[in-house]
């Protein structure tokens, strides 16, 4: 198996996935500001032009969900539930409730402080940021509560709805997102750094 990876987190969380199961895979970096991601060979494999990519076989693979859960029934991990059915469908719940809402709330702290950081994208926006308070606080309190009798998101364990959902959010505090008033949140990150390949995700030759 192959999975090329930028440094980012929507990659981040398909690596974490395959430390923690311990899957053998080549990892291949591809540097995004050299323009890796769009030489004709990569497009080939993501018309996107956006990473992670999964090669498996036959099969190619873009989008971070639909490859952890590749890798999940490839590992016989119930990380992607395939047995209870149940559970698999509030895993997707989460999964998409994720890409549908979360992104969009957490993605303007992460991209003004981090990315722009990151690639020398000049200072954050304070306007972009003061008016993505209020989506933020609606989509924060949704998962606080969700949270509030719950060590994980979905089917009281670890699953890769917690790696999607907290992918960003993980970054809170050097982010500045306003999470100290949601303390559900916060301490299932916390417990998140917990599991080791969470908490150092990138391999070993990049582990900054
Ligand atoms: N929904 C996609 C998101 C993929 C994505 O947006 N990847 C970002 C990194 S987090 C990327 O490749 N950005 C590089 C670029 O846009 O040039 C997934 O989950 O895989």
């Amino acid at each position: 198996m192959k999975i090329y990876w930028i440094h980012a987190q929507a990659p981040l969380r398909v690596l974490a996935l395959i430390k923690h199961l311990g899957v053998e895979a080549e990892l291949i970096r591809i540097d995004p500001v050299t323009g890796g991601l769009h030489t004709p060979e990569y497009k080939a494999l993501n018309p996107n032009r956006k990473a992670p990519t999964m090669v498996d076989g036959d099969v190619t693979l873009f989008e971070s969900s639909a490859i952890m859960a590749h890798i999940c029934i490839k590992a016989g991990s119930d990380m992607w539930p395939t047995e209870n059915l149940a559970e698999q469908v509030e895993v997707l719940r989460w999964l998409t409730w994720n890409e549908g809402h979360w992104v969009g709330a957490v993605g303007p702290y992460y991209i003004e402080h981090i990315v722009k950081k990151t690639f020398n994208m000049g200072p954050p926006d304070a306007a972009v940021l003061e008016k993505s308070a209020k989506n933020f606080v609606k989509y924060a309190k949704v998962l606080e509560a969700h949270l509030a009798d719950k060590d994980f998101v979905a089917a009281d364990r670890l699953t890769i709805a917690d790696f999607s959902l907290a992918s960003m959010a993980r970054y809170w505090r050097e982010a500045e997102m306003p999470l100290a008033d949601f303390p559900n949140i916060t301490r299932w990150l916390a417990r998140l750094e917990q599991v080791p390949a969470w908490k150092n995700p990138w391999p070993e030759e990049d582990a900054a």
